[in-house]
């Protein structure tokens, strides 16, 4: 050391390193083996730390921050079962493919994996973490810190990306190095596709006079390349991950009406589909029998998604922009598109659009109104919910590729959290739109502590909380194939309007579908915190038809 160096401890080493790679946020819970940390993020002022009341939440927040912000998101939990808390979040941030990093703590190093019944040890901590997260690591010492950090942000920003867990013991968090010289941003370098396969795709794509391109969550950053793809005359559909890549209410898109029969029947006329950074997921694909278009050619970062799902009738690996780029570099001028493709598409999104708004009865007010207010205007964030099946993966109209927030894992009891990691980021990147959180009253319920959170982070968030007092989902399948045996789905709530007093947030009870506009406008208007918007789906009603889970088909 010499005598001008400066010393930190591992704790601020990953404050620091963070900073520089755009983080603006972070989240968690504080408890004995991570207050290095937190008391980094403390003295540094230099990343606003939300304390959440669980690390489910704190994880759910940092996924959420991380896709609106499109930076690295950040959580930081306790050993243990502080850490265990944050499995079924990151396995949403894996599903989602979130670039995450997830530091936690350890007991102290010395007594670490000796089995000696050490207060808060989790035998297996390192391996619970490695089934839940893309990859994780254990900092074992001073020296190879930095290079874990950088590590495991490079694989967490890596194309498929996902969530990244470091454990740190807490001896070592504490513990006091140099500051390194070499701290610095962690550049990626994009997995470029060879050019060979793009010259073979681009001459198959060619012939088509029909194309469609299906945009995943993988094309999410190839918005500049769709569109010049979707100059030359591709017709575009996405999976509600890849919503908003190309504007929702462009023409030219089917949005994510992607498996309704009218769509279904369009696609037999298409000649060609281009799938682009999609895993072509159950939910949306009818199992994977929905009829897509033949030949069925894919990109995508990872290479194993070759024939996964569907026959791949050519696949190339790479990253989705510049791979797309390349392809409307080499079909410049040379594409001849059916004249009637673009109406066609455009009448095939109108049926199943119409579809979609038969099923919903005195609910179609909901879906119209808030479209109206926040088309284009929010942060979309949902929770599973039988409205969020049946209208909110698919309305209101985004036009960002992050617009959208949503369980694409499945796992209800999420949406809250997301909805202040939304908010949080909005606020941290001044990023101007409002956030909306479509959620159940049983999966609010699930991680209500974190509406204490929102309230103390001043998260500007509307909650649309659609409350019919039970797992509504649920008891729809039990009422198709549980010959009605309703069981373990009525729910006790509390009575809302007090719970929100108590906190001091405003809270308005929906009744009539007629006051929806003029609530929601109110709502809306809401500055310096959450406001929830209650709908009485007693007094509103049952929707017009029944959504029983995602729609099969079995032959
Ligand atoms: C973590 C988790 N636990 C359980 C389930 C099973 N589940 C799916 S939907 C649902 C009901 C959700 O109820 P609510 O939030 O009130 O929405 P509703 O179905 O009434 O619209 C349940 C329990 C799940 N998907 N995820």
């Amino acid at each position: 050391m010499t005598p001008d160096t400066q010393r930190i401890t591992v704790g601020e080493l990953a404050v620091r390193f963070l900073e520089l790679q755009g983080t603006r946020a972070a989240f968690g819970v504080i408890s004995i083996h991570n207050m290095p940390i937190l008391d980094a993020f403390h003295k540094r002022q230099t990343i606003r730390f939300v304390s959440a009341r669980g690390e489910a939440g704190a994880c759910n927040m940092a996924d959420a921050y991380a896709r609106v912000s499109g930076t690295l998101g950040v959580c930081v939990t306790s050993t243990g079962t502080g850490a265990g808390n944050a499995a079924g979040a990151l396995v949403e941030a894996l599903t989602a493919g979130t670039p995450m990093l997830h530091l936690t703590g350890q007991i102290e190093a010395e007594y670490l994996d000796r089995d000696l019944g050490f207060i808060h040890e989790a035998p297996a901590q390192l391996a619970m973490l490695q089934s839940v997260s893309k990859a994780a690591f254990r900092i074992r010492d001073t020296a190879t810190a930095l290079a874990t950090l950088r590590e495991a942000v490079r694989i967490a920003r890596t194309p498929p990306c996902g969530p990244v867990s470091i454990e740190i013991p807490i001896d070592v968090q504490a513990t006091l190095l140099d500051l390194p010289s070499d701290l610095a941003t962690v550049d990626l370098v994009p997995l470029l596709a060879p050019i060979d396969h793009l010259d073979v795709l681009a001459d198959k794509l060619s012939q088509a006079h029909r194309p469609m391109l299906w945009l995943g969550g993988g094309a999410r950053g190839a918005s500049a390349a769709v569109a010049r793809l979707v100059k030359l005359g591709f017709g575009v559909v996405t999976s509600v991950q890849g919503r908003g890549i190309v504007a929702e209410d462009d023409p030219v898109t089917l949005g994510s009406y992607n498996l309704q029969k009218p769509v279904e029947d369009f696609y037999q006329t298409c000649d060609a589909m281009l799938v682009v950074g999609s895993r072509l997921r159950s939910n949306e694909t009818l199992r994977y029998k929905l009829h897509l278009p033949q030949p069925l050619y894919r990109i995508d970062a990872n290479a194993l998604a070759h024939n996964r799902a569907y026959a791949s009738d050519y696949f190339v690996q790479g990253d989705a922009s510049t791979a797309l780029h390349t392809l409307a570099d080499r079909l410049e001028g040379r594409m001849q598109i059916d004249a009637d493709f673009h109406r066609d598409l455009r009448a095939a999104r109108e049926k199943a659009g119409q579809q979609v708004d038969d099923a919903l009865g005195p609910y179609l007010a909901l879906k119209s109104a808030l479209g109206a207010l926040v088309d284009k205007r929010c942060w979309w964030v949902r929770d599973i919910t039988l409205s969020n099946s049946m209208w909110g993966n698919r309305s209101p109209v985004l036009d960002n590729p992050r617009g959208g927030v949503h369980a694409l894992g499945g796992g209800i009891g999420q949406g809250l959290a997301m909805g202040i990691g939304a908010a949080v980021a909005n606020a941290t990147h001044a990023l101007d739109r409002k956030t909306v959180v479509l959620a159940g009253d049983g999966g609010f319920m699930l991680n209500l502590g974190e509406l204490a959170c929102a309230v103390q982070e001043k998260a500007e968030l509307v909650v649309v909380l659609m409350n019919d007092s039970c797992y509504g989902v649920i008891k729809n399948i039990q009422d198709d194939i549980y010959g009605s045996r309703h069981c373990y789905v009525d729910l006790v709530n509390p009575d809302f309007a007090a719970l929100c007093g108590s906190l001091k947030l405003p809270h308005f009870r929906l009744t009539d579908p007629a006051q929806t506009a003029a609530t929601l406008e109110q709502a809306l208007q809401v500055r310096g915190g959450p406001v929830v918007v209650e709908v009485d789906m007693k007094a509103w009603g049952p929707f017009a038809a029944k959504f029983a889970g995602p729609i099969l088909r079995k032959n």
